[in-house]
């Protein structure tokens, strides 16, 4: 589609799980004329009775708009529910989560039948979609002229964050953040265990001092990049790896006093020793991330 021809209000969606549904619910809520496909026929019914227009066969649903928004399960979800639709002169932004080696391929696939491509990563939660001010957003990339004809449309649910004509991007920062949330939950579950055993802790107490203390400490990301961009890891090192290394070891001693399995905490700690142990005491973490790199 060129832009000047682009339906701006008019959109179609494949994909009413938690997440499709409520994306259909901000769009319908904005006034936008949407049409949703679904599997299972049974969860568009609500959507009907909001105004959405419920399309019986994918083929339908995407013939019904220029903008064809996906949001299934995973990536072969995706390829299986588009086999047969015709994608010539299509808009498809795809907000399915799936690896950055998928996203390429799917975005190669798609131009292959004739639509411009945009991969999508959401970073919210359903509750989150369509409430100003709740933080969440959608990062994109692939197609820059899709993007830039459709970003009010792609603006009403969440913020949006364009990378780049790289359709692997937005999937690979996706998931260099929920690697990141993932370390943040196996921290809380290791901390909560600590307290567990005793009666007297209350984990409704704890919380607000976790929350707090976790929001102080999120900073050290901009500390890293600023090392990892200069080369310098010592620059600004308030917290050496020399003492960190110390105080781990007194993490650990606490768990096997409290009877708590150390397994979530010993293969960061061992990356930390092994850096200090090549001479880098002075830095902070920023090390360890070369030493992952195979
Ligand atoms: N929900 C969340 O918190 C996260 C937030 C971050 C982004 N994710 C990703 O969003 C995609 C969709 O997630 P969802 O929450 O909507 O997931 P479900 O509620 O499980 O719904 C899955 C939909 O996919 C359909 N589906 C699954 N397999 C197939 C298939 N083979 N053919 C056709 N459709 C399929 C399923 O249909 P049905 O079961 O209702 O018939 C749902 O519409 C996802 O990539 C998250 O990682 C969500």
């Amino acid at each position: 589609m060129t832009d000047n021809t682009f339906d701006k209000s008019r959109l179609t969606l494949l994909g009413l799980g938690a997440m499709g549904t409520a994306l259909a619910r901000a769009w319908l809520a904005a006034g936008h004329r949407l049409t949703v496909w679904n599997r299972t026929p049974d969860r568009a019914v609500p959507l009907a009775a909001e105004g959405a227009t419920v399309a019986v066969t994918v083929a339908e649903a995407v013939a019904a708009s220029d903008l064809v928004v996906v949001c299934l399960l995973d990536d072969a979800s995706a390829e299986e529910v588009l086999a047969e639709a015709d994608l010539t002169g299509k808009d498809l932004v795809d907000l399915t989560t799936r690896t950055p080696a998928q996203a390429r391929a799917r975005a190669g696939w798609a131009e292959g039948r004739g639509a411009r491509f945009l991969d999508g990563g959401i970073m919210a939660i359903p509750a989150a979609i369509g409430v100003p001010g709740s933080g969440g957003y959608v990062l994109y990339s692939g197609s820059r002229s899709l993007f830039d004809a459709c970003r009010g449309t792609l603006a009403v649910p969440a913020g949006t964050v364009y990378l780049g004509e790289d359709p692997g991007f937005a999937a690979l920062y996706d998931v260099a953040l929920l690697s990141a949330m993932t370390g943040m939950f196996a921290g809380v579950a290791h901390a909560f265990a600590l307290l567990r055993g005793e009666k007297d802790a209350s984990p409704k107490e704890f919380a607000p001092l976790l929350a707090d203390f976790l929001t102080a400490m999120a900073p050290y990301a901009h500390r890293v990049a600023d090392q990892l961009e200069d080369g310098d890891y010592t620059r600004g090192v308030t917290s050496n790896l020399a003492m960190m290394v110390r105080g781990n070891a007194t993490l650990l001693e606490t768990a096997e006093a409290q009877g708590v399995s150390t397994e979530l905490l010993t293969p960061f700690t061992a990356l930390m020793e092994r850096r200090l142990a090549e001479g880098y005491g002075a830095e902070g973490t920023a090390g360890v991330v070369d030493l992952l790199l195979r």
